[in-house]
């Protein structure tokens, strides 16, 4: 398959990049982080969503590669913006099922942290359920490691997946992102309305913090405040941006 053989210069020909989608505080009203996603600009095919081939990498084997390499991107633009003077700004890089496998990767997380001079609360890591599924003892051992060294886990796309109450007692998160299916329309759907307070008091509970995803509209996001909800990001408040174009939107930011 073409696109493997591609996937494998990827990284070493530059035609990976992250973006980042800013993070907003509700209750402070800034931004307070940011979600670094990847792309990829293939040399024909132009640009290729990370839906379309995060799965050939994890298929290709190559995940561990291509994750330690937005890791280190990530934490390297992350560094610079500890300099912007907006308080201290963290980011969530998106990790896959086969970088858990890994017993090194606490280590490996500590040393990119310090090649950066990055203080581990500068970085958060999201896992979708699935990934966090397999098997639970070393999952929770991994989560111990890294959550004794600072670094904090966030659950993502929280309800769409399977087991996600018995996840919560198991393994300890830090943050719950509720999945866009849940947020959008929240303002006048019932039932995601249902589901949204359900989860803003769940995380209340059990003291992890909520951040609504896919918030697109300025209703749904006042609807949410109401509802106790402390933490945003959609495209209301921005798209993801280039690192130059994040730095812009956080200087330009009240
Ligand atoms: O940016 P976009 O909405 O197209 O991202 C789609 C999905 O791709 C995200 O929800 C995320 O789970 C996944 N994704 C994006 N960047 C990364 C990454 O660096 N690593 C992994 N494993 N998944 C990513
Ligand atoms: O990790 P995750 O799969 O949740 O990544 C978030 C994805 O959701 C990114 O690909 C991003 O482009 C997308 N996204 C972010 N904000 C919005 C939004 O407000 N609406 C929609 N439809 N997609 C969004
Ligand atoms: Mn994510
Ligand atoms: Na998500």
């Amino acid at each position: 398959f073409v696109l493997e053989q591609d996937l494998r210069q990827a990284v070493t020909r530059g035609q990976l990049a992250l973006v980042y989608q800013p993070l907003i505080d509700g209750v402070r009203q800034r931004v307070c982080g940011a979600e670094a996603l990847m792309r990829w600009q293939h040399p024909e095919f132009g640009p290729v969503q990370p839906t379309e081939f995060i799965p050939i990498v994890e298929a290709a084997g190559l995940a561990e590669e291509i994750g330690m390499w937005a890791m280190n991107a990530a934490c390297r633009e992350a560094r610079g913006w500890r300099t912007l003077g907006k308080g201290d700004l963290f980011v969530a890089v998106n990790l896959s099922a086969q970088q858990l496998h890994r017993d090194d990767l606490p280590k490996m997380i500590e040393r990119t942290l310090a090649r950066h001079r990055l203080p581990p609360a500068a970085l958060e890591i999201e896992l979708t359920e699935t990934v966090a599924a397999g098997d639970v003892a070393h999952i929770r051992s991994l989560f111990e490691r890294l959550r004794a060294m600072g670094v904090r886990i966030a659950i993502d796309d929280f309800g769409t997946g399977y087991s996600s109450l018995s996840y919560l007692r198991t393994l300890a998160f830090d943050k719950i992102k509720i999945d866009r299916e849940f947020v959008s329309e929240v303002d006048t759907r019932r039932d995601s309305q249902a589901i949204c307070q359900s989860l803003i008091a769940l995380g209340r509970g059990l003291g992890i913090r909520v951040l609504a995803e896919g918030v697109e509209r300025r209703e749904e996001y006042e609807w949410l405040r109401r509802h106790g909800c402390g933490l945003f990001q959609g495209f209301l408040f921005s798209r993801p941006l280039s690192p130059a174009d994040f730095t812009a939107f956080v200087r330009d930011s009240a």
